[in-house]
């Protein structure tokens, strides 16, 4: 079993990742988790913070010489940003002139950052997060529900996705769908594994050039006009093996927890495996993936694909052996330079909303999270159905499963009953 956790503030001075029963063996460089979280920076529309503040990883335990050790691990994002935020952020009381500041005017001001924030925004987690926690200000909400906590997925995410790849040839790949309006076409081509590169050079990480082009030109306008924008990813996930998930219980079902690992994600209102929503409008006789017999890829025994993939590889929580496909739907940024009608809780007065600088459009690195995310849900499943404290052991577990499930597909008519 995998599990893992974050802790840290947007402001704070780190987030952190921890991670426990990450097996033994997986190769792994502190590069390839800053890597990650490069990827996860990139994207037409960002806002100011991503050109700033600069993510500083420290890796305090569980890897050794580029190799984990089985022992939990322990990964700290730092911000660079923080000796500005030290008295704000400060786990100890401050003395109250040192959130003061004289602005050589004789009067004293509070500097912006401690300003308090009366004015929750729509769609964030501020107000909701005010009256269940007993705060007269957002900032202690906004710190934890924001969106930069996703740094700490996205590097758990990079060691899921090795322990994937290494012990089981399971590879990830995210792209967007859409941003606003502008949607890639139906019968447009998906990206695998190897088009990395021509994705994270994408401005928007989407893999159809001409929708991309009209992305940016959506997000420019939306900024031009003072406005946010949301849109779909998707993940595929190549080469999973059939039997991952179960359909014994409700929250054994692979697809239950993939959707639950989406639906975290901040800002993220939808989530679809396979064809999702569009499969309702359909006739049963077109909504399904028909079982074709083919002769192995590997051996002498039988394979059985599907004619299409509309079920997302997943049927009854299991996978089922073609590719994962799993989307998210993202809303707008709540911070709207548009300021939305809100409440002024320190008069009780109508106001608009807090507002200082937003992004205009965070849905390429919703992507690269989305990724992170269901990486690390394979992972526990992975390890779920094959144990293993080592990846040697997973990939002798995983190759006993596939000989037994090759002995059931090969039978031959003289078995059929
Ligand atoms: C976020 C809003 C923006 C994002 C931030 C998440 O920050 P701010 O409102 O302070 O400008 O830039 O994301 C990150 C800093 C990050 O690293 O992803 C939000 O409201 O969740």
């Amino acid at each position: 079993m995998l599990r893992w956790f974050t802790a840290g503030e947007s402001h704070g001075p780190s987030l952190l990742s921890l991670l426990d029963g990450v097996p033994a063996g997986i190769e792994l460089t502190s590069d390839d988790l800053r890597d990650a979280l490069a990827r996860r920076r990139l994207g037409h529309g960002r806002g100011s913070r991503q050109k700033f503040e600069q993510d500083v990883l420290t890796i305090h335990g569980g890897l050794r010489h580029g190799r984990t050790l089985g022992s939990p691990l322990a990964i700290e994002v730092a911000n660079s940003e923080w000796p500005k935020w030290e008295k704000v952020m400060s786990a100890d009381p401050v003395p109250r002139e040192d959130l003061l500041i004289d602005a050589g005017t004789g009067d004293e001001r509070e500097i912006a950052r401690n300003r308090p924030l009366h004015r929750p925004r729509p769609g964030h987690a501020d107000l909701a997060g005010m009256l269940k926690y007993g705060f007269d200000e957002a900032r202690p909400i906004l710190e934890r529900a924001s969106a930069r906590e996703t740094a700490a997925r996205v590097v758990a995410g990079r060691v899921a996705a090795a322990l994937l790849e290494q012990a089981a040839g399971i590879r990830l790949v995210s792209h967007t769908l859409s941003v606003g309006a502008v949607s890639v076409p139906e019968d447009a081509a998906l990206p695998t594994p190897d088009h990395l590169e021509q994705l994270d050079a994408d401005p928007l990480r989407c893999f159809h050039e001409d929708t991309s082009t009209a992305m940016v030109a959506e997000v420019d306008a939306a900024k031009a006009d003072g406005d946010t924008l949301g849109g779909v990813v998707e993940v595929l996930v190549y080469g999973a093996p059939v039997g991952l998930g179960s359909h014994t219980q409700w929250d054994r079902r692979l697809d239950g927890r993939l959707a639950q690992a989406i639906m975290s994600i901040q800002a993220m209102k939808g989530v679809e495996i396979g064809d999702g929503f569009a499969t309702a409008a359909r006739r049963g006789s077109v909504a399904h993936d028909e079982i074709l017999v083919a002769p192995s890829p590997v051996g002498d025994g039988r394979a059985f694909p599907r004619a299409t993939n509309r079920a997302g590889g997943l049927e009854g929580g299991i996978t089922n052996g073609e590719v994962i496909r799993v989307r998210g739907a993202l809303k707008q940024i709540s911070t709207v330079p548009r300021a939305l009608r809100t409440v002024d809780v320190s008069t009780g007065e109508q106001a608009t909303a807090n507002h200082q600088r937003s992004d205009t459009c965070a849905v390429a690195p919703a992507a690269v999270i989305a990724e992170a995310m269901v990486a690390l849900t394979l992972a526990d499943a992975l390890l779920e159905k094959t144990g293993g404290d080592s990846v040697a052991e997973i990939r002798a577990h995983l190759e006993q499963s596939r000989t037994l499930q090759s002995a059931l597909s090969d039978r031959g008519d003289d078995t059929a009953q």
